[in-house]
């Protein structure tokens, strides 16, 4: 692991998602005792509290995006908090929040990376693409786009937070569970070649060669960040999440993907989004997050030898 030292970051927003409770996934995963459970593996963490920002009006998409402007304010604040505890030469963990905030948190990796002369692999596990833009998009919600928005496709004030457009070229992403791809969208992921490990994949030669073809190619000079969108988890084990869609990873495929993370070494920061408790029973998706967070910083490898 490139640094021990943890910084929790909350993001109380809901406001790229298409219903409401996002914004209380901070709170949740707190409750399920993400802090104590990774101090408990023997890291440093601190919690630095939420970030503010704008409430969510809940209105209608203009021009094909739902409130761009408080995207915009909240992208903003997050850019900056994760570029600083990466500055400091810390591992920072957002705890989010719906997807519309991995534009500002892998946008401030990308800076980071830039200006430290590092590689950079964004593994994306979700049950989305999240490459919408607003002519392909169903909904106009942003947390449908991030990566098309890193990527350089999307509104100028945007794909421009941290300065450099496009944040990211499409080759850094790797995608993990993928099983629902909206028709605009298809045509967009595939004509900007980005690498997709779909369920399909999964089934057919299982989530370790998948794992081990998503993470080949890193070295010692390589910052793996991880976009964890809880809805990457098969509904059964993780019902706390606005978009649920059957048929993802269970909790041991989901396991052995977290332990092929933790045994790279190279983990560096890390987004936990999309959890909704007003969808949730008795905190359990939250927990269930949590125990998959502790395997990706190495929980179970301490059994090994
Ligand atoms: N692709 C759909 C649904 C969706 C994307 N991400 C989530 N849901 N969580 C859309 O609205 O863009
Ligand atoms: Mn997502
Ligand atoms: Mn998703």
């Amino acid at each position: 692991m490139s640094s021990k030292n943890l910084s929790l970051i909350g993001v109380p927003t809901d406001i790229g998602a298409g219903h409401r409770g996002a914004s209380m996934g901070p709170e949740a995963l707190r409750v399920a005792q993400i802090a104590e459970k990774l101090t408990k593996l023997g890291l440093q963490v601190v919690d630095r509290g939420n970030l503010q920002g704008p409430f969510n009006p809940w209105l209608p998409p203009v021009d094909g995006y739902r409130h761009l402007a408080e995207v915009v304010a909240w992208n903003t604040a997050v850019h900056t908090a994760i570029y600083g505890e990466l500055a400091n030469g810390r591992l920072p963990i957002m705890l989010g929040g719906d997807h519309c905030l991995g534009i500002g948190s892998i946008s401030a990796v990308a800076r980071h990376c830039r200006e430290q002369g590092k590689a950079l692999r964004v593994l994306w596990l979700d049950a989305h693409t999240d490459f919408n833009t607003a002519q392909a998009t169903p909904s106009g919600n942003i947390h449908g786009m991030p990566v098309a928005c890193l990527c350089g496709y999307g509104p100028d004030v945007l794909t421009g937070i941290g300065g450099t457009t496009p944040a990211v070229t499409p080759d850094v992403f790797r995608q993990v569970g993928i099983r629902s791809v909206d028709e605009g969208e298809k045509k967009l992921v595939r004509e900007a070649s980005v690498a997709i490990h779909d369920m399909r994949q999964i089934d057919e030669i299982g989530m370790r060669r998948v794992m081990e073809r998503a993470l080949e190619g890193m070295d010692e000079n390589t910052h793996l960040h991880v976009s964890f969108d809880v809805d990457f988890l098969d509904p059964s084990i993780a019902p706390g999440v606005g978009t649920t869609v059957r048929g993802g990873p269970n909790y041991r495929e989901a396991q052995l993907c977290m332990e092929m993370i933790a045994d790279t070494g190279a983990l560096a920061s890390l987004d936990i989004v999309e959890l909704n408790p007003a969808y949730d029973k008795r905190n359990q998706t939250a927990k269930v997050a949590v125990d998959l967070v502790e395997s990706m910083f190495g929980k179970s490898t301490l059994l090994r030898g």
